[in-house]
């Protein structure tokens, strides 16, 4: 079984509109909503290729029950811990005249204290039955980092692989009790190591890359947009590329990826195979207009055609 934790869960809604103009009044051509936050997305992708999953977070108020209910009748279970606030809405625009995407993202409900202790009990059950979890995106209000290092030192005391996707201060505090991979874009590695890297120079980033890795953390993994992706970890340093794909919708294609490092490491397979498994899964997102949604069809398609060269 595959455990994700959403702390900041949203209804994703994803608003065509044609040449979007700032200050004046914009009229969307279709809306698209779907059960979002990271970890939400993490786990549809793992439950559509084929795995258990279940779902934990904080959800609140109407936006909570719209998101249970979805997740439900996608095939997700779930075990959320309830709190009084409303859970938020992220807003994606897609320009379909210059082909931008523009992202809108709420900032939360708080969160008691008390919530907090009743989320890390359920995770502290839960984790005994799972192979892996997810811990992917933000804190909502009131929630600091310590909900992350809690968890990341209950899943290490259970002996189980926990991964962290976050980002900002989360993710600089999380790296620091071993999460077993963390997946930072180039800036956050960058911060992370304490030097600004440059995106032209794969050295340096193979290198950051390494620093991370050497510190203690298992696998690093680094999105290199349509280049593909970049893996350090026990077997070596490895590249993913991958073919170019018809992409209509990136938001969750990072998300999509972790869905897909989960599926692979709850199969037993080798890291350079679950960076294989992850790069198809998260090219097949790219590919539908649904966040944190992919083809099987489409994934299988891709998988034949995507290259893992081992750099060191
Ligand atoms: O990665 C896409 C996404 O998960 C969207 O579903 C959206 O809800 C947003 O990211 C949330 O990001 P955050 O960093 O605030 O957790």
């Amino acid at each position: 079984m595959i455990l994700t934790v959403t702390a900041n869960a949203a209804i994703d809604k994803r608003y065509i509109v044609r040449g979007l103009q700032v200050g004046e009044v914009n009229r969307v051509q279709s809306v698209e909503m779907s059960a979002g936050g990271k970890g939400l997305n993490v786990a549809r992708v793992a439950h559509i290729a084929g795995e258990e999953v279940l779902a934990t977070g904080f959800l609140g108020g109407h936006s909570g029950e719209f998101i249970q209910e979805t997740i439900k009748a996608e095939g997700v279970k779930d075990d959320f811990v309830w709190c009084d606030g409303e859970t938020r809405s992220c807003v994606n625009i897609w320009d379909d005249d210059c082909k931008v995407q523009t992202e809108i993202l709420e900032p939360g409900f708080a969160v008691s204290e008390s919530k907090v202790d009743a989320l890390i009990a359920k995770f502290e059950e839960r984790i005994v039955e799972a192979d892996i979890a997810a811990v992917s995106g933000s804190l909502p209000k009131g929630c600091s980092p310590e909900l992350y290092r809690r968890i990341l030192e209950i899943g290490e005391k259970a002996g189980k692989k926990v991964i962290l996707d976050t980002s900002g201060e989360a993710l600089r505090e999380g790296i620091r009790y071993r999460p077993f991979m963390i997946k930072p874009n180039i800036d956050e590695i960058g911060q992370l190591v304490g030097k600004k890297l440059n995106p032209g120079n794969r050295e340096e980033i193979y290198g950051a890359a390494d620093e991370l890795h050497e510190m203690g953390i298992p696998v690093v993994v680094i999105s290199l947009g349509a280049s593909g992706s970049l893996m350090s970890c026990q077997e070596g340093v490895f590249r993913a590329q991958v073919p170019k794909v018809e992409a209509v919708n990136t938001v969750g294609c990072g998300d999509s990826m972790i869905g897909g490092f989960t599926v692979g490491i709850a199969r037993g397979l080798s890291m350079p195979e679950c960076l294989k498994l992850a790069s198809a899964i998260s090219s097949a997102a790219a590919m539908t207009d649904r966040t944190g949604f992919f083809r099987m069809e489409d994934m299988e398609k891709i998988a034949g055609d995507i290259v893992i060269e081992k750099i060191r």
